[in-house]
């Protein structure tokens, strides 16, 4: 691939609700520049983005994929983001890295969950924003009601159609450039006169674009108040820098069908005017001393270098792929750099600039570009590229917290041996996933953003050589006693042999908070204090396994005060035992409790779900904390016991139709009421029965 300066790259995330067709769209922009000699399509499991297995096998992107384009002396990156909201980590990842966000929505049904998210995030970023009504070949199709709903839901936005379709549904033919006011069939090629009885509704949104334009500069709308007017190139020069400038909240508005390859040049022609070149943007980085700073414009080869590494992927045949922007400074194949993350030199041998799955080696990148290196041994997600004399980091994206999680059993011997290196490798491929061996539910746990989020890392996992099967992870609880009291337990085996004997006399009190604390408070040396190790040892083996259901004992105070012992046969075992059993016996009759985790839970609906919500959250036992709303959703922010939510991603896409989504953050600890406490432990005594 040719070699591409600073100011003739164009970086540009393309992200929206799933489905709404923007891989299919970026085959058209590939077909209109030549790189494919045919679209393919996501059914016929043959484009270029959806390249990897596990897509084609789902038919929907998974992870973000670089896709070049070359087009007008122009390079312009586009990352073709999933649009699944599990797959939320490689979104934020792709907007943290491009210049400008494409946000496709559907053109029949409109604004969806997924386009929120995407929204949203290119707000944290402060991305300027250009959106392309799509699919507007599909029946029911309607490009006002498409803009209506967006202009309802992103109140604060202005959207100002720059193309107008010709036709829709099956007739859907082209679009009328309102800048030039001529029609473009088909892709957009074929250029002539607009049909007639488009002529008021052209003029009349041309009106609102000239505004736009004029809105944008002083001189412009100085110009506009005293002539009425604006020449193309004032209206060009003004949408551009409405269209670059996000705090300017105007948003290009083009249509396009990608599957039929209708409106995608003026598109793509859009991609170089209205997104700004890479030197434009400003990025946070941290400095050596730990300061943030913005690295400020114009970024250029000179810069010091300043890279983002996003994506990695692992792969059995290809090995580590590590996906970075360069935000400045440049790099150079064969040249050692500094991972300023790790702190550690790597060699990047293999440079590379990737189209879906095809790889173009290259000799240099210049600071804005997007690139590929090959089989790097310790780079990872979220590392930077730098210079050890200057190592520079480039902020990482906050990422939610986890929402769905499993518990994973290695299938074979060989498999856990493999098991834990390989999920550390996909965790560190990506934010979003994590995996951990908790001892409190004695289960390895893998968590994502969603079921089809953790299914893809456990048939990675099992593409990398690792069998897993995956059962329900064990709910956290914990056990704590809810009043003091006092008992002992005589421990005595003097029958033959090694004799042991041990007395211990223990009171519990509750310790709300506190965690556990072992106290002695023997008079008259009752017991020596050579035992007092021993006994506190005995008791410790109980509070990891648990006295009523098998979780870990918390926020109880132990006070051993008083004992007895045999000048012989007390030893260290004795009083280990008798400690044990003494807090078994004591803490059964304390009120022993379960505490179980709470969430804090915040949940965005279209509004005329918001009651269904509320009522199935009070059917999990859910308080609601506060309501709110949001262009036309609501958000409802609730307490719930993480028990009623381990699931609650697949209800909750069944309740709203794929329209709600969530976060969920752990709050507190609280008590499980009564009647399920029962049935847990009732639970927990079957299988020790059936254990025995
Ligand atoms: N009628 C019509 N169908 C389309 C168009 N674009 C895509 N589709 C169909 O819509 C479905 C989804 O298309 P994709 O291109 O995979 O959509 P996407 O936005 O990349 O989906 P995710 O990657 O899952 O977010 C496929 O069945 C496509 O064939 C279009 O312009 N018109
Ligand atoms: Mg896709």
């Amino acid at each position: 691939m040719k070699e591409y300066v600073t100011d003739k790259l164009r970086n540009v995330a393309l992200v929206g609700h799933q489905g709404a067709g923007k891989t299919t769209l970026v085959e058209a922009l590939l077909y209109n520049t030549g790189a494919i000699n045919r679209i393919g399509r996501v059914e016929e499991k043959n484009t270029v983005s959806d390249w990897d297995e596990d897509e084609k096998e789902r038919g929907l992107s998974l992870s973000t994929s670089l896709i070049p384009l070359e087009f007008e002396d122009h390079k312009i990156n586009i990352l073709d983001a999933p649009g699944m909201t599990d797959f939320q980590g490689e979104i934020k990842n792709a907007i943290r890295v491009a210049d400008s966000v494409i946000v496709v929505v559907d053109a029949v049904s409109g604004v969806e969950v997924g386009t929120e998210l995407a929204w949203e995030y290119a707000q944290v970023y402060q991305q300027p924003i250009i959106v392309t009504i799509n699919k507007m070949d599909r029946e029911n199709a309607d490009f006002n009601r498409t803009l209506d709903s967006l202009k309802q839901s992103f109140p604060d936005y202005k959207f100002i159609p720059v193309m107008l379709p010709i036709g829709a549904e099956s007739n859907f033919k082209g679009v009328i450039n309102l800048l030039t006011m001529k029609a473009y069939y088909d892709a957009g090629k074929d250029r002539s006169e607009m049909p007639a009885d488009m002529k008021d509704e052209a003029e009349a949104a041309r009106t609102v674009l000239v505004e736009a334009a004029a809105e944008a500069d002083d001189a412009f709308i100085e110009k506009y108040f005293s002539e009425g007017t604006l020449t193309n190139e004032e209206i060009r020069d003004g949408m551009r820098k409405a269209a670059r400038d996000a705090y300017l909240k105007t948003v290009p508005v083009f249509v396009t069908s990608g599957a039929k390859n209708v409106g995608t040049i003026p598109l793509m022609e859009a991609l170089i005017v209205y997104v700004g070149p890479p030197s434009q943007r400003r990025v946070t980085v941290i400095t050596p001393s730990g300061e943030r700073e913005f690295l400020t414009a114009p970024q250029s080869d000179d810069g010091p270098l300043a890279t983002y590494v996003f994506k990695t992927t692992n792969d059995r045949f290809v090995g580590t792929l590590n996906y970075f922007r360069i935000f400045s400074g440049n790099v150079h194949s064969g040249q050692t750099y500094y991972n300023s993350v790790r702190g550690v030199e790597e060699k990047l041998n293999s440079l590379l600039v990737l189209r879906g799955k095809e790889q173009m080696p290259v000799t240099v990148l210049h600071a804005g570009d997007i690139g590929v290196v090959a089989k790097l041994n310790n780079t990872k997600t979220g590392d930077s590229f730098a210079t050890k004399s200057n190592p520079l980091q480039v902020t990482k994206p906050d990422f939610p917290d986890p929402l769905y999680a499993v518990a994973v059993l290695p299938r074979t011997q060989a498999d856990s041996t493999k098991m834990g290196t390989v999920l550390t490798n996909l965790a560190q491929a990506d934010p979003t996933l994590r995996w951990r061996q908790d001892p409190d539910v004695k289960q390895t746990i893998v968590e994502g953003m969603g079921e089809a989020h953790v299914n893809l890392a456990i048939s990675r996992a099992h593409h990398l050589g690792v069998g897993m099967d995956i059962e329900m992870p064990r709910v956290p609880y914990k056990e704590t006693i809810t009043r003091q009291h006092s008992d002992f337990h005589r421990h005595k085996k003097q029958s033959g042999g090694a004799g042991q004997f041990g007395e211990v006399h223990l009171r519990l009190e509750p310790n709300p908070g506190g965690g556990f604390v072992f106290e002695t408070k023997i008079v008259g040396g009752s017991i020596s204090s050579n035992f007092f190790p021993s006994i506190e040892k005995g008791i410790n083996s109980v509070l990891s396994e648990g006295v009523v259901a098998g979780y870990p004992v918390v926020d109880v105070k132990a006070v051993v005060f008083d004992g007895k012992m045999h000048p012989v046969d007390s030893k260290d075992i004795a009083f280990q035992i008798a400690g044990r059993e003494a807090f078994k016996k004591v803490f059964a009759e304390a009120g022993p409790m379960l505490m179980e985790p709470v969430m804090d839970v915040k949940i965005t609906v279209p509004e005329s779900m918001m009651g269904d919500i509320v009522s199935d959250l009070n059917t999990r036992r859910g308080r609601v904390q506060g309501m709110d709303t949001q262009g036309l959703r609501s958000i409802v922010s609730a307490q719930v016991p993480y028990s009623e939510m381990m699931r609650y991603g697949n209800d909750l896409r069944s309740m709203t139709g794929a329209r709600g989504i969530y976060t969920m953050t752990f709050s507190h600890y609280d008590t499980v009421p009564a009647h399920l406490a029962q049935v847990i432990i009732a639970a927990h005594k079957k299988t020790e029965v059936e254990e025995d």
